[in-house]
């Protein structure tokens, strides 16, 4: 871990970038080709890259394929999906977004609408990992939100199959159909729809570099979520933090990626001592020991001036997880200017969010938390605003409306709005 004033950590976490120049070109030109050449570039790719005897009928899974998948899971591994799930559809429940309707004082309606998005592509990461958590915290929120048809793109394994533990939770959280494929093929494929996916509205969750830069080359065309980078975690730690705690969590986030980001502040150099030597003895215990020792090593340990200037400063890294290891830690929540998400006293590990606290995993990365959320079930619904006027609620909107249309140069503006004022005639208006 690098010692780094307060200043130093700023000046760096600016250049946060999602993916590089030569990234953006090669996912833009796998975008271009998928869409011009539909399921034939789709499954070169796939099989240029992911698994290489894959048939083209292959691409879409057998529907029953999921439901069969979960039947055959081992209980433990079933009871721990459905207990998450269990707690992550509880928690999103009460974002679900609803419908609004008034009438103002002059007796106009307004409001506004909500509609589910028709059909969601969600992305969950293959390769060496399996993360059917991710399943969950993308699909449930996609469910509450009541889309009508949830498509999961995932790589196969270089036998052309799926992890089973990622079909069991995409049964449960009830994902519609899933693809095989994965990177910015999967993207453009989401996006563009070739012979065997069909378009979607919306693409979310997170994917490595390629995925990422599909997804912004995309994003005119379709919704898409966060740009997601390598995982972060900064943790602050006041009086009465464990350094073994702490370094417990930042360890957890490290083993993600070499290119995770992770850090720990406090007012107390005595601890970020501690925390730096209970990282070294725990790394050594760790199978992703290399990994993680890659992430420790871009790490930074920062001594503040006091806790309320490392809150400050976490809020302005808005990192994708800050865990306050502090005494009365929702109180300080109310300093935090941003962050992807918080975790609050030494019982709420960020890998209790990663699987079964409830919230979601799905977090802006980079910074991004600054400008935008958490994934949730408001990310996959259109909102539709209305207005009804009524023939006496007119004198409510109309000369504002008709002044500003004259000061605008736009006569037609303020003629549309004028009839209503006089109705023709004075009689009974139009339809
Ligand atoms: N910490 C990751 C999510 C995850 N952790 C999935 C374990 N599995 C998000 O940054
Ligand atoms: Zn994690």
């Amino acid at each position: 871990m690098r010692r780094l004033t307060p200043a130093q950590l700023l000046a760096e976490l600016d250049r946060r970038q999602p993916f590089a120049p030569e990234v953006r070109e090669a996912a833009g030109a796998i975008v271009d080709d998928v869409r011009r050449r539909g399921d034939e570039a789709l499954l070169e790719y796939t099989r240029r890259w992911d698994a290489p005897s894959l048939a083209r009928e292959e691409l879409l899974l057998p529907p029953e394929a999921p439901a069969r998948a979960l039947a055959g899971l081992p209980g433990a591994l079933r009871a721990a999906l459905e207990q998450a799930a269990a707690r992550i559809a509880a928690y999103h429940r009460r974002f679900v977004p609803e419908s609004v309707a008034w009438t103002d004082e002059a007796g106009n309606r307004l409001g506004r609408v909500v509609r589910p998005l028709d059909r969601v592509g969600l992305y969950v990461p293959g390769g060496r990992a399996a993360y059917p958590s991710t399943v969950l915290m993308a699909a449930l929120p996609a469910r509450l939100a009541g889309v009508r048809e949830i498509l999961l793109a995932t790589p196969p394994r270089p036998d052309g199959t799926v992890p089973p533990v990622v079909l069991a939770a995409a049964a449960l959280a009830g994902v519609d159909r899933v693809i095989r494929a994965g990177g910015a093929q999967a993207v453009a494929a989401l996006a563009y729809g070739t012979e065997t996916v069909p378009a979607v509205d919306k693409i979310a969750g997170p994917g490595n570099a390629y995925v990422t830069a599909a997804k912004a080359a995309v994003a005119h065309r379709v919704g898409i979520d966060s740009l997601a980078g390598p995982s972060e975690i900064v943790v602050v730690a006041g009086d009465g933090a464990d350094p073994a705690w702490v370094a417990a969590d930042l360890l957890a986030q490290a083993e993600h990626d070499p290119l995770a980001v992770v850090g720990c502040l406090s007012p107390d150099g005595a601890l970020l001592e501690a925390v730096a030597a209970e990282l070294d003895r725990q790394l050594a215990g760790t199978p992703r020991a290399a990994i993680a020792a890659a992430a420790l090593e871009r790490g930074f340990l920062v001594q503040t001036a006091s806790l309320a200037q490392a809150v400050e400063l976490a809020g302005r890294l808005a990192p994708e997880h800050l865990s306050l290891q502090v005494r009365d830690p929702e109180r300080w929540l109310g300093q935090v200017r941003a962050a992807g998400a918080v975790f609050l006293g030494p019982y709420a590990p960020v890998a209790a969010g990663d699987y079964a606290a409830g919230t979601n995993h799905i977090l802006p990365t980079g910074g991004a938390a600054r400008f935008q959320a958490a994934l949730g079930p408001e990310a996959f619904v259109r909102t539709i605003p209305f207005f009804a006027g009524s023939r006496e609620g007119v004198r409510a909107w109309a000369p504002a409306a008709r002044t500003l249309a004259e000061a605008e140069g736009l006569p037609a503006h303020a003629a549309s709005v004028a009839l209503r004022e006089e109705p023709a005639g004075g009689g009974e208006p139009g339809p």
